[in-house]
C-alpha cells in the first residue's frame, strides 16, 4: 500500500523534503508569492510558492487552481514559527492535480441542514464531522471490547421479518416474492432467542427500521440499534448495572482519545459518569417534574420530551449527573414482554435511560412464563398464532432474562451536543429522505 504522509504527521518530521496530498482549502494568488492552504483528515498545512522563473509552472497550476481540487504535492518542508497555521510551512518543488473540482462548490458553511445533506460528502470533508465518526468509531469499539472481554456473543440477526417485534404502526413493508415482509424494528425477538439457545449473554449493532414520520431531531426511519441481551438477571437493575458499566466504558476511550479535540471542535467537556446512575421511577419522576412546575403527562402516559429534560436538569442539579434511568414504567405503556412486577401488574421492570435530556435506550427484564406471556399478549390485542415462532421459545426452557436496545446516534448527538441526529448520521434516513 502506498505510504501516506498524514499532515498531523509533519509538525514532529525535521525539515526536508516530502510528498503530501489533500483538497485545497484556500488560495491566495499574489504578485510575488502564492499560498495555497491544503487540508486532510488529519489537519491543515500552508503550501508556498515564490514566483520567479524556475517556479511559473507550479505558479500557473496554483492560479488556476479550485477549491476542494485534490492535490499530492511535493516539496521542502520548513519549521518557521511565523507561520500561523501550526509553525510549518512546505515550500512546493512539484504539484500535481489527481481530482480537479467544480469551480462551484454547492454548499457554504452557513447552507442549511437539508442542503447540506444533499452534499453529504463534501460535508462530511469538514474536520468536525470527520471527528465525529471518529468518536463514533471510538464509541463502538469500546462497546464491542468491553463485551467481547465478557464472553458476550456477537449476533446478526435478520432485518426481513415476517410480523412486527414493536408497535404494528411503524412497520415498514416490503415486497417479497409472491408475498410480504416487514423491515425489522429492533432484533428484539431473535435477540431473546439467543436465550433458550443457551448463548447466555449476546449483543448486536446493526440497522433497525421504523416507519416513523416524525421530523423531529431524534427520529430517523433507519438507525443503528445497538442491543445487548442477558441470561441469568434477577431483575431488571442487573441490566441498568450493565449498561451503565457499558457506557463508562464506551466514553472513558471516547475521553482518552478525543478529549481535547472533542472541546476544541465543539467546546464540550466529555465526562466519565460516576456509577450507579441515578434511578428514579417513573411516576415519582412525574412528581417531581410536576413540583418544578411542568404540567406532566398523564400516568398513563411516557414522559414526554419536555418532562425528560425537566427530570435531566434535576438529576443534574441534585446529583451532578448526565444521565438518569427512569424505571418501573406502567404496563399499559409497555409492550406485551416486559415483565410486570411481583405482586403489581400495572407496573413492569423496565427503564429508559435518559442522557443530557433525551431518551437514548429503554430495556427491560422479559417474562419468560409462557402462560403469562401468552395472557400479556392477548391483553395488548395480539394475536398469539402470529407470535407462534416467539412463543415457541418459551416452551423449551428459557432462563430469566433482559436486555436494553440503545440508539447509536441518539447517544453520539447528545455527547457531541449536535442539534440533530442528521449531523451525527453517516446518511440520514427520514420521510422526505432516501437519497444520497
Ligand atoms: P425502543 O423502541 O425504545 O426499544 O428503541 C430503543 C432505542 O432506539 C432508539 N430509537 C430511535 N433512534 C432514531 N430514530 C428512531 N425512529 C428511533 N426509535 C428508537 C432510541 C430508543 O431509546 N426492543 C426495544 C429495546 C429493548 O427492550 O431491548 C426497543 O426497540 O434511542
Amino acid at each position: 500500500m502506498t505510504e501516506r504522509t498524514l499532515i498531523k504527521h509533519l509538525a514532529a518530521r525535521d525539515d526536508g523534503p516530502v510528498t503530501v496530498s489533500g483538497w485545497v482549502d484556500t488560495v491566495r494568488d499574489q504578485k510575488k508569492v502564492q499560498f495555497v492552504v491544503l487540508r486532510d483528515e488529519s489537519g491543515a498545512l500552508q503550501l508556498v510558492n515564490p514566483r520567479n522563473d524556475e517556479t511559473a509552472d507550479i505558479a500557473d497550476t496554483i492560479s488556476n487552481l479550485s477549491n476542494g481540487s485534490f492535490l499530492t504535492v511535493t516539496g521542502d518542508l520548513k519549521h518557521d514559527e511565523r507561520v500561523k497555521l501550526g509553525g510549518i510551512e512546505v515550500k512546493l518543488s512539484g504539484i500535481d492535480v489527481v481530482g480537479a473540482a467544480i469551480p462551484e462548490t454547492p454548499i457554504a458553511e452557513d447552507s442549511s441542514v437539508d442542503k447540506r445533506l444533499d452534499w453529504r460528502f463534501l460535508d462530511l470533508r469538514r474536520p468536525e464531522q470527520n471527528l465525529i465518526f471518529r468518536v463514533q468509531t471510538t464509541f463502538e469499539h469500546a462497546l464491542r471490547s468491553w463485551w467481547v472481554e465478557r464472553d458476550y456473543i456477537e449476533i446478526h440477526t435478520p432485518k426481513l421479518m415476517a410480523s412486527a417485534s414493536e408497535s404494528r404502526a411503524e412497520l415498514f413493508e416490503v415486497g417479497y416474492f409472491e408475498g410480504t415482509a416487514y423491515l425489522a424494528q429492533s432484533p428484539q425477538f431473535f435477540k431473546q432467542m439467543a436465550q433458550p439457545a443457551g448463548f447466555g449473554r449476546v449483543f448486536e449493532i446493526a440497522p433497525a427500521f421504523r416507519a416513523d414520520p416524525s421530523f423531529t431531531s431524534r427520529h430517523a426511519t433507519e438507525f443503528i440499534s445497538i442491543d445487548a441481551e442477558i441470561s441469568w438477571i434477577a431483575g431488571h437493575d442487573d441490566v441498568m448495572r450493565m449498561h451503565e458499566e457499558l457506557l463508562v466504558a464506551g466514553l472513558t476511550a471516547v475521553k482518552e482519545k478525543h478529549g481535547e479535540e472533542i472541546t476544541a471542535a465543539f467546546g464540550v467537556e466529555v465526562t466519565v459518569p460516576a456509577t450507579p446512575f441515578p434511578r428514579i421511577p417513573l411516576a415519582e419522576a412525574k412528581r417531581i417534574v410536576a413540583d418544578r412546575g411542568y404540567v406532566v403527562p398523564r400516568a398513563d402516559e411516557d414522559m414526554d420530551p419536555e418532562g425528560e429534560r425537566q427530570i435531566a436538569a434535576y438529576v443534574q442539579e441534585e446529583f451532578g449527573s448526565e444521565f438518569v434511568f427512569l424505571t418501573d414504567y406502567a404496563s399499559s405503556i409497555r409492550p406485551f414482554y416486559h415483565m410486570r412486577h411481583e405482586g403489581d401488574a400495572s407496573l413492569t421492570n423496565s427503564y429508559d435511560l435518559i442522557f443530557n435530556g433525551v431518551e437514548i435506550s429503554t430495556g427491560a427484564q422479559r417474562e419468560h412464563r409462557i402462560d403469562v406471556l401468552e395472557q400479556q399478549a392477548r391483553e395488548k390485542g395480539l394475536d398469539p398464532e402470529e407470535l407462534g415462532f416467539y412463543l415457541d421459545f418459551f416452551r423449551y426452557g428459557v432462563p430469566p432474562h433482559g436486555g436494553f436496545g440503545m440508539g447509536l446516534s441518539r447517544v453520539i448527538m447528545l455527547l457531541l451536543h449536535q442539534p440533530s441526529i442528521r449531523e451525527v448520521t453517516y446518511l440520514f434516513r427520514g420521510p422526505n429522505r432516501l437519497t444520497p
